[in-house]
């Protein structure tokens, strides 16, 4: 981040509280034994500080409140759909909109829609959902991201870019007619919220256009990567966070989005498509599992939040202080000596499991371990992002063991002040400091898809060797 002597210091003042719960370590350790040691399955009132996810947890503006008592709750044609449209239409330029509840439904419609049995997706690494509906339509998804995306110690700018060659190696192997598009996210999420340069999206882009391949593009963090665009790309130093962002989606026939992070609202998203038939198609799908096109399961109220959140998110002073918040809490947890994911990304700091619990083998789950580690610390909820969040290789049945075995930190926007930074960065490395004494984890419990939402655990002393044998299983998961 340039001119870090300059404080990122929030663009906003707080005009109305939630209090939280402050809860003992006792009462805090019964909670995790309840939860199965997986801090999704925790009571949110039993959390100090939330950094579970950024995914509708950000506060919104009072303008966004305002829209909301603007909503026009009809079931067809609704103000806020118009409204909603205009925005992403005029920020984005994608000509078509249909709206959804949340990213993954628009991820399930576009799968369904263009992926054929034994069809290949390449993409800039994998995410959770996106990969299970692209399997789920009867694709198999290709990483063909840089390696240094999985090597959380090498500092690279871009980490999110594609690797051009390994793009081109996948297109010779199985032809442009089984690649129905290549799905490319700004602002890796699995990665750090690693960004992916313009040079290089646009070179993708030309890439598949020349072999008649479409791009999706998994919009969901884009205004961050846009900021991180303009801090390291040569020649956008002077170029507005919006102007960015269009150049982005400019590159792209297809975006899905997940308005739940960079449009600020707690529900919400959309598929955006520029090619009328197409978006024909997806309208028809719409009514089958969200909602009438012009709704799409939201209510004209969150809708017209979603609109204004889609302008405050292209806001400079916004996204420099959301960026910079993640920026202040990673330094001071690594300038302990703490091992992290470099450079520090857009929406979390995410710890490096592997060298923060080396004697912990990757099979008893040390990333797991440590979010739970850290929960009875502090109160504060971070989220696995390693061998349970990677699930099982589908065909060797065996876990994926990931290079990255880290644990997230993510920051809802424009909730929480420095202090709790603080609190947090106190939190972790105090457990740091005691990384000797932890011990991983076994399943009790493994859910079949996305495993890591529901899966529940039991700990296992360190040094204890992984057994795969002798677990409740439902069925060997693909995902
Ligand atoms: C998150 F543990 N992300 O980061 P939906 N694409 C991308 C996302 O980040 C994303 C979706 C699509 C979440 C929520 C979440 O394994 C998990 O609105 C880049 O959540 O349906 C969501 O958007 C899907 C957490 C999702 C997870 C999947 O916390």
């Amino acid at each position: 981040m340039p001119n870090r002597r300059r404080s990122w210091a929030e663009p906003y003042k707080i005009k109305m509280v939630e209090p939280i719960k402050m809860t003992t370590r006792n009462e805090r350790l019964s909670a995790i034994e309840d939860a199965g040691y997986n801090t999704f399955l925790l009571r949110s009132e039993d959390v100090y500080i939330d950094l579970l996810t950024d995914s509708g947890t950000s506060a919104m503006s009072d303008r966004q409140w305002a829209g909301m008592m603007m909503g026009d709750e009809a079931y067809a044609g609704s103000r806020n759909f118009y409204e909603m449209e205009d925005a992403v239409r005029d920020v984005y330029g994608y000509r078509n909109v249909i709206p959804t509840h949340q990213g993954r439904a628009a991820e399930h419609m576009i799968s369904q829609l263009l992926i054929k049995d034994g069809d290949v997706i390449p993409g800039n690494m994998y995410f959770t959902t996106t990969r299970l509906h692209q399997e789920l339509a009867g694709g198999k998804f290709v990483d063909v991201i840089i390696d240094e995306a999985h090597q959380p110690e090498v500092l690279h700018p871009f980490k999110g870019n594609v690797h051009l060659d390994k793009l081109q190696a996948v297109i010779d192997e199985y032809g442009a007619d089984r690649i129905p598009y290549v799905c490319i996210a700004t602002s890796v999420n699995m990665c750090g919220g690693q960004p992916i340069s313009l040079e290089n999206f646009r070179a993708v882009s030309d890439m598949a256009h020349e072999n008649g391949i479409l791009v999706v593009h998994d919009m969901t963090r884009v205004a961050e990567n846009a900021l991180l665009i303009k801090e390291r790309e040569k020649d956008y130093a002077d170029r507005s966070i919006a102007d960015i962002v269009r150049s982005i989606c400019d590159l792209t026939d297809v975006a899905t989005m997940s308005s739940k992070k960079d449009h600020l609202v707690n529900i919400g998203g959309f598929l955006a498509v520029n090619d009328d038939d197409l978006a024909d198609k997806a309208r028809n799908m719409v009514v089958v599992y969200e909602g009438l096109h012009t709704y799409g399961g939201m209510a004209g109220r969150d809708m017209q939040a979603l609109a204004i959140g889609i302008h405050e998110s292209i806001d400079y002073s916004h996204i420099y202080a959301r960026v910079g918040q993640v920026h202040y809490l990673g330094h001071k947890i690594a300038d302990a000596g703490v091992p992290i994911v470099w450079p520090i990304g857009t929406h979390g700091v995410f710890l490096d499991a592997k060298r923060f619990l080396p004697h912990v083998d990757q099979d008893l789950f040390p990333a797991q371990a440590l979010a739970a580690e850290i929960y009875v610390d502090s109160g504060v909820r971070s989220m696995e992002r390693g061998n349970v969040s990677s699930g099982r290789d589908p065909v060797t049945g065996g876990n994926r063991r990931p290079n990255l075995e880290l644990v997230r930190l993510t920051l809802p926007r424009r909730v929480y002040t420095q202090a709790h930074m603080d609190v947090v960065a106190e939190s972790v490395i105090e457990v740091w400091d005691r990384r000797d004494r932890i011990g991983g984890l076994e399943f009790t419990y493994e859910p079949e898809y996305l495993r890591f939402f529901q899966a529940r655990f039991r700990p296992v002393p360190a040094g204890t060797k992984p057994v795969e044998a002798g677990i409740e299983r439902e069925a060997v998961a693909t995902t």
